[in-house]
């Protein structure tokens, strides 16, 4: 196997999630999505891979990454951004695009450039930033989730853990404090006189 096209492999077995972004720039937001996969159980592997700099390696990744065993392709992408709807041209798997947030336009360009693909090609495209990384391996789950009953099971965890950290907070202000004082801890109030 071409060595090239492998990234890191992490989490336990067989990567079933490839995590691709267009620069290491990308990976304070993608690394989002990494973490989840992780909490999820979900093995992965992340790269590299730029549209504009690497274009045969695109290429190459994306026409082998079925074959490797690679089931969604999660990629991160910010400016004109290109790699997820290229990605998608080459691959047969269902590819999720991360429109990174950008300086100059807020990501906004990275979003259009993602989401409005022509009829024919589709990219699941998520919102721009950390909250669509989250939400990519979130829904790479779900999908994967049909096939796996552990990485369902891992997701419905996710989901009630999710859900009782909401209802044991329901005051937002206690909320608000605890995350500055930390959990459970109240605040000392001075003594007058
Ligand atoms: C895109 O250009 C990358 O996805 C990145 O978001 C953006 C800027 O890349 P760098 O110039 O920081 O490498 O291809």
């Amino acid at each position: 196997m071409n060595e090239n096209l492998q990234g890191a492999t992490l989490g336990a077995g067989r990567p079933l999630v490839g995590v691709i972004m267009g620069s290491t720039s990308d990976w304070e937001t993608m690394e989002h999505a990494v973490k989840t996969l992780e909490e999820l159980g979900v093995p992965f592997e992340t790269r590299v891979v730029s549209a504009h700099r690497t274009p045969d390696l695109l290429f190459a990744y994306a026409s082998s990454a079925e074959h490797r065993g690679i089931e969604v392709i999660i990629a991160g992408a910010g400016g004109a951004a290109h790699l997820p709807g290229m990605t998608a041209s080459k691959a047969v798997v269902p590819v999720l695009g991360v429109p990174v947030e950008s300086k100059a336009l807020k990501g906004l360009d990275s979003l259009l450039s993602i989401v409005q693909m022509p009829g024919g090609i589709p990219v699941g495209t998520l919102a721009i930033g950390k909250a669509g990384a989250i939400n990519a391996a979130l829904l790479a789950a779900a999908m994967l989730g049909n096939k796996y009953p552990h990485i369902r099971e891992a997701l419905r965890k996710f989901r009630k853990t999710q859900t009782a950290k909401v209802l044991a907070t329901p005051d937002p202000a206690t909320a608000a404090l605890s995350a500055v004082i930390g959990p459970g801890k109240k605040l000392k109030r001075k003594k007058r006189g």
